[in-house]
Order: structure tokens, then C-alpha cells, then sequence
């Protein structure tokens, strides 16, 4: 099982496990009082009602990056060991609330199984999702399917062609033949490995944007829970870095061209 205690483990077992299984529960990831800093942090900047928060907002606001609240050495090597030196923080990292009842005003809705690759960009991305309290009874947790990144693409239906990205909503879909999913169809492909374990505070799952995940959410989990993902992200090719230049124009282009479309005006999710 992808299950290993960060303090005792070694960086090479950490990252055979990954490689193996995607993901890997990291128990005793970071200290609780590292996230308590982080919170009360979060807490003085962030807008009241807001589901999301990037680390960019938090340094456009002169606060340290997330991962530097709760990050020492061994988990710096770690990120260099599984994305390569010259690793960068993800502008996807987020902090995000979720709260599973109708009525959860500033929260978000449990997210059904993805991967991230719908979404964000295809280099390749780690990332440390840190609940910011014990979850998987009494509030939602995160589930993820223990399979190797070519497995996951291809049972996905990845078409191996570079990112066709388009307005929200539309987002990365038409890489993707196999991107409506639900928990049952997980269960039905993968069986025992679709994973739901129990959190603590201080554990964290490593995976990764070719993992696929959800919010594991029941009826009886009626507890609102926060958490961030810590995203690092692989230095980026000349190629890709024109490419992701040129984007947000390309993008804008494409909205104008199809206004008003219900899917360019939808909220961003992701
Ligand atoms: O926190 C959750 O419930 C979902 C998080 C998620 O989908 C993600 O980290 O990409």
C-alpha cells in the first residue's frame, strides 16, 4: 500500500512508491503548528466567501508562498527529486474549502474523479494535498485511484497530442475521449484501488496531474473541511513557454469569437 511515514521514509522510497501507485499518503507530512501559521495567514487575506485562494493572491498580498509555512529541507529535495531542479511553483496552487451540504454559502460542492490534466497544464506537476483537519469520517477527504500515470491516461483516453485548451468549461476536455466520470465507474475499472483513507492533521497525499482523484464525500460527513494543494510544477520547455505566452490571447480570441456562450461565462472550478 502507498502509505509511508515521511519522517523515517527515504526520498527513493517515497518516489518508487509514486511511480508505482501515482499517489502516496505521506503520514506526519507537516507539523500542525506550520499549518496553523499557514491558516492564520490565509485567514488575514483571504476575501470573506471566496472558495479559493492561489498562492499568487497570497504574494500579490506580501505573504510568504504556501509551501514555505510548513516545507523543510527533506520536502524541498523531495519536490527537486520528483520534478527535476529548477522546479516551479505551480500557479495552480490553491487553498479550497469544500462543505458537501446545499447550503454551504463559501464553500465548494465535492469535486467528482478528475485528473488535473483537464485542467491545468500537461508538465508535469506534483502535488501535496494537505488537508487542514482529520477527515474521511465526519468530512469530505480525497480519494485517489492507485494506478501508474500511463494507466490513468490511457483508461482516460489521453489523445497524446499537445494541450488544446480552450475557455472554461471547456477547458483541456478535448485531449480527453474517457473525462465524464463518476466514483462507480472508478470502482468499476480499478476495484480495490480506488482509495479512500482517513486523514490526519499533518498528512498529506502526494500526486500528481495525471492522478486520478476526487472529493470522497458520504451523507454522514456533514463536517466543513479547507485544505491546500501545494502544486510544483516542472521548469517548462522553450517550446511550451512561447506557447503558454501566447495562450491567454489565443484564449481571449476564441471567447469573443464564441459569445455568449453559456460555456465561456461559466465559474472557474479548478
Ligand atoms: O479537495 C478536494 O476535495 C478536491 C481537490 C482536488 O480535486 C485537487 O486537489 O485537484
Amino acid at each position: 500500500m502507498a502509505e509511508l511515514d515521511f519522517r523515517s521514509a527515504s526520498i527513493d522510497e517515497i518516489g518508487a512508491a509514486f511511480r508505482s501507485d501515482g499517489s502516496v499518503l505521506l503520514r506526519h507530512f507537516v507539523l500542525p503548528d506550520g499549518i496553523d501559521a499557514l491558516r492564520a495567514s490565509l485567514d488575514a487575506v483571504m476575501p470573506t466567501g471566496a472558495i479559493h485562494f492561489s498562492d499568487p493572491e497570497m504574494t500579490a498580498q506580501g505573504r510568504p508562498h504556501f509551501f514555505e509555512y510548513v516545507f523543510g529541507e527533506k520536502h524541498r529535495a523531495l519536490v527537486e527529486s520528483l520534478v527535476g531542479r529548477g522546479y516551479r511553483i505551480s500557479r495552480d496552487t490553491v487553498t479550497r474549502r469544500i462543505d458537501a451540504s446545499a447550503d454551504g454559502a463559501g464553500y465548494q460542492q465535492p469535486l467528482a474523479p478528475h485528473l488535473d490534466a483537464f485542467f491545468h497544464r500537461f508538465a508535469w506537476t506534483v502535488n501535496f494535498w494537505i488537508p487542514f483537519r482529520a477527515c474521511g469520517r465526519d468530512a469530505p477527504s480525497l480519494g485517489v485511484v492507485r494506478a501508474p500515470i500511463d494507466e490513468a491516461r490511457a483508461y482516460t483516453g489521453y489523445d497524446g497530442k499537445k494541450r488544446r485548451g480552450g475557455p472554461q468549461a471547456q477547458w483541456n476536455f478535448a485531449n480527453f475521449a474517457n473525462a465524464d466520470l463518476g466514483v462507480d465507474d472508478l470502482r468499476a475499472a480499478f476495484g480495490e484501488r480506488v482509495w479512500t483513507p482517513d486523514y490526519r492533521l499533518g498528512d498529506a497525499m502526494l500526486l500528481s496531474n495525471w492522478t486520478l482523484h476526487f472529493t470522497h464525500s458520504l451523507p454522514e460527513m456533514t463536517e466543513r473541511r479547507g485544505n491546500v494543494e501545494l502544486r510544483f510544477i516542472a521548469r517548462a520547455s522553450f517550446g511550451e513557454m512561447v506557447s503558454e505566452a501566447f495562450r491567454p490571447a489565443a484564449r481571449m480570441l476564441s471567447t469573443l469569437r464564441n459569445r455568449p456562450s453559456s460555456a465561456a461565462t461559466q465559474s472557474r472550478s479548478h
